[in-house]
């Protein structure tokens, strides 16, 4: 009876050990490809501003978003060399005369409405009492689409901007589908630029080479926004976990499972008597 006991119980372990090794090879080989990763993003949750240039007032990521001074003009680049995809950002309006973003920018030069000089650009007026897409060319300005709106000071928007390599934009703000409009008059990018007025905010920014957006924000359910910090809720979803440390997480548990099945396969057998 001791024999048949002890006999059981190594063929148990055997097939514990077995199964926690096949488990260990899939979760080790974790599937590709699930979420698409950004040319370039900045959350600013690293507290720092690596990576802009500021070329014009001054900002902070204190708060962990991309903070305006309050000079009259405020003015940042970071590189960026998408011309066909995705751009996806925060931006809080906080003050009358309203940021505005260009996200392809072929220079930093230019001055006040007309700098960059030549770019695409999103600009959010409660001025205005609009929000709209602009074409810049050597300063020279044109309204490419747009839509009225009443902004209160201190709102916060959630914008998309696509553009396909047939020059084909479409912008959703909130998850609204907002503007469409079609130019190839730029077709290359040096820059991402932020025009700020006295204050406000962008935070969540990323780049994609691909567009991910075509009906509304059905993709967006799976992205970051801003949760935890400094108090502002501003959406539901989960805060940012890069794809890496998704993949690192998973490894991580895939070796210890591998270390107990070994451990499990190779213990010292009972010896029958
Ligand atoms: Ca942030």
């Amino acid at each position: 009876m001791v024999s048949m006991k002890t006999k059981w119980t190594i063929s148990l372990s055997t097939i514990v050990a077995l199964s926690l090794l096949f488990l260990g090879l899939c979760w080790g080989f974790p599937s590709a490809g699930a979420m698409q990763t950004p040319v370039w993003s900045d959350n600013f949750n690293d507290g720092n501003l690596d990576g802009w240039t500021v070329f014009e007032g001054s900002f902070s990521a204190t708060t962990l978003r991309m903070e305006s001074g309050t000079d009259l003009w405020n003015f940042a680049s970071h590189p960026s060399t998408v011309t066909t995809g995705e751009w996806r950002f925060t931006v809080c309006v906080d003050a009358i005369a309203g940021p505005a973003v260009a996200f392809m920018a072929t220079t930093t030069s230019g001055v006040g409405l007309a700098c960059p000089s030549t770019c695409y650009l999103i600009f959010l007026s409660p001025h205005g009492g609009w929000i709209r897409l602009y074409k810049l060319e050597s300063g020279s300005q044109s309204i490419l689409g747009g839509y009225d709106i009443d902004i209160v000071l201190g709102t916060v928007f959630e914008v998309i901007v696509t553009r396909d390599s047939n020059g084909q934009f479409n912008v959703w703000i909130d998850g609204t589908h907002r503007i469409s409009a079609v130019s190839t008059n730029i077709e290359s990018s040096s820059y991402f630029v932020v025009r700020f007025h006295e204050g406000g905010y962008i935070d969540n920014i990323r780049v994609y080479d691909e567009i991910l957006t075509t009906t509304g924000t059905e993709t967006e359910t799976t992205t970051d926004t801003t949760t935890t910090e400094d108090g502002t809720f501003t959406g539901w979803q989960l805060p940012p976990l890069p794809v890496e440390a998704i993949g690192i997480g998973i490894g991580v548990v895939a070796i210890i499972i591998l270390i107990v099945g070994l451990v499990l396969l190779l213990r010292p057998k009972k010896i029958e008597s």
